[in-house]
């Protein structure tokens, strides 16, 4: 007897490439089906045959608050009484653009879009406006949404289904993305000597979350900063992932670095569809109208989704106790894990910040994108179907995150325990 997740992903193969909207939902890099979720309350989700989890996923990164968090689903009922969209200004997107900037250091003006992917495509035609220079240079393993410019060496979904450059991208566009290696600061400055006058910007995942989680070395990000001063070229901290998730201030407040140009995605939403890039008022200013740098959108900055996001900031901007409760729960979850492990035998590193962190199954630490793909991806596809099986949903892929929200209880993470030791033992026994 088949599952309702089994005939439903029957049904959508039929009518959507690979049966979903986003390829890493398919679950191919870990051995099974996707399970096709029906309701999410706190920090747990159900599927549609009724079974439930522990939600390790929170839509990617979005729910730091969890599921149905009273305050956003208030705030969003509110907006859709008034209407959907308009296509005109309202004070939601003053609000939101205010509280963005009260938020974050150095923030001055922010433009509003659907989209993480949107927000870097944008922030990177920006970046060439401005510089007047066409070359851009990011990391091996580092994603940043699927426009055409990033799909080069890219982390991830492109990771996950062994295709980090994508087919449809034209060589001569891809020849502008130059790539380096993450923390490794040589690699950098030689792309910039070598290219010298005509890279536009760098752009870095500040901590990488799609190898896996990746840590920054210490003198990582200010070497960035200092190497795009030098070369004159900006610097664009992509905090799609760790933007009001690492701190209120995002990565520029935890590390202390400034950079030029931030892009958001996912916690500003607060799970509706909300892009998100600013930085200081003589850049934004080049953005059309106000400048000759176009970019544009129908739903951007559409009041329902300017209602959810608001509601979620406005919690996190009132209680930053949130994100030591936070970093404490992961850096025990993390501990914890790496016990686990140990006590069955099994080779991991456990790479955690704050409420971000991933398994690898390797000896050596995970330091830099070459070390994350030498970890043994059929352990973690083993891993994550023992775990599935005990009521843990995680990221179908070793090179994605697990992100943890305020609604998770301690007998939530003793599941999420108790399903790792069970698939340490198996995996012991497998060896
Ligand atoms: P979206 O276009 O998916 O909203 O954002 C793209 C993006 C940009 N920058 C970073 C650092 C990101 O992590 C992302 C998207 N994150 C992935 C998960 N690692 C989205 C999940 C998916 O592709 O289905």
């Amino acid at each position: 007897m088949m599952t309702r997740s089994e005939q439903l992903f029957d049904r959508a193969r039929n009518v959507m490439p690979g049966g979903v909207n986003s390829p890493v939902r398919a679950c191919r890099a870990v051995g099974t089906y996707p399970r096709f979720l029906q309701k999410g309350r706190g920090g747990r989700v159900f599927d549609a045959d009724g079974q439930e989890y522990v939600d390790l996923v929170c839509s990617w990164g979005p729910l730091i608050l969890g599921h149905c968090r009273r305050e956003v689903l208030e705030a969003v009922g509110e907006a859709m009484a008034d209407g959907l969209s308009f296509g005109a200004p309202t004070a939601a997107e003053v609000e939101m653009a205010e509280l963005i900037c009260r938020m974050v250091p150095g923030m001055e003006m922010v433009r509003m879009v659907n989209s993480g992917t949107e927000a870097v495509m944008s922030a990177l035609r920006l970046a060439r406006g401005a510089t007047g220079r066409n070359k851009i240079i990011k990391f091996e393993g580092c994603y940043h949404g699927h426009s055409d410019s990033m799909l080069v060496k890219a982390g991830s979904g492109a990771l996950t289904g062994g295709t980090p450059d994508s087919k449809g991208v034209p060589p001569e566009m891809a020849a502008d993305t130059l790539t380096a290696r993450y923390n490794d600061l040589e690699s950098v400055e030689s792309l910039l000597r070598a290219n010298s006058g005509q890279v536009a910007a760098v752009i870095v995942e500040p901590v990488a979350a799609n190898m896996g989680v990746v840590l920054p070395k210490p003198e990582f990000l200010p070497g960035l900063r200092a190497l795009c001063d030098r070369y004159g070229a900006l610097l664009i901290f992509d905090e799609v992932i760790t933007g009001f998730r690492l701190a209120a201030g995002g990565a520029q407040e935890y590390f202390g670095v400034r950079a030029d140009l931030v892009t958001y995605g996912k916690i500003i939403g607060g799970g509706m569809p909300v892009g998100a890039y600013g930085g200081r008022r003589a850049l934004m200013e080049l953005v059309a109208p106000s400048g000759p740098v176009y970019q544009a959108g129908t739903l951007s900055g559409n009041p329902v989704a300017m209602a959810a996001g608001l509601a979620q900031l406005r919690i996190l901007e009132k209680n930053p106790q949130i994100y030591t409760r936070l970093a404490e729960m992961g850096g025990e979850l993390a501990k914890r894990l790496r016990e686990r492990a140990q006590r069955a035998g099994v080779p991991v590193q456990v790479n955690q910040i704050g409420s971000l962190l991933s398994v690898f199954f390797t000896e050596a630490p995970v330091g830099s994108f070459a070390a994350a793909k030498r970890s043994d991806l059929d352990r973690f596809a083993r891993y994550y179907r023992a775990m599935l099986s005990r009521g843990v949903y995680a990221a179908p892929s070793q090179f994605e995150a697990m992100f943890l929200c305020t609604e998770h209880t301690r007998e939530d993470l003793e599941r999420v325990l108790q399903g790792a030791e069970c698939a340490m033992a198996q995996i012991a026994q497998e060896a």
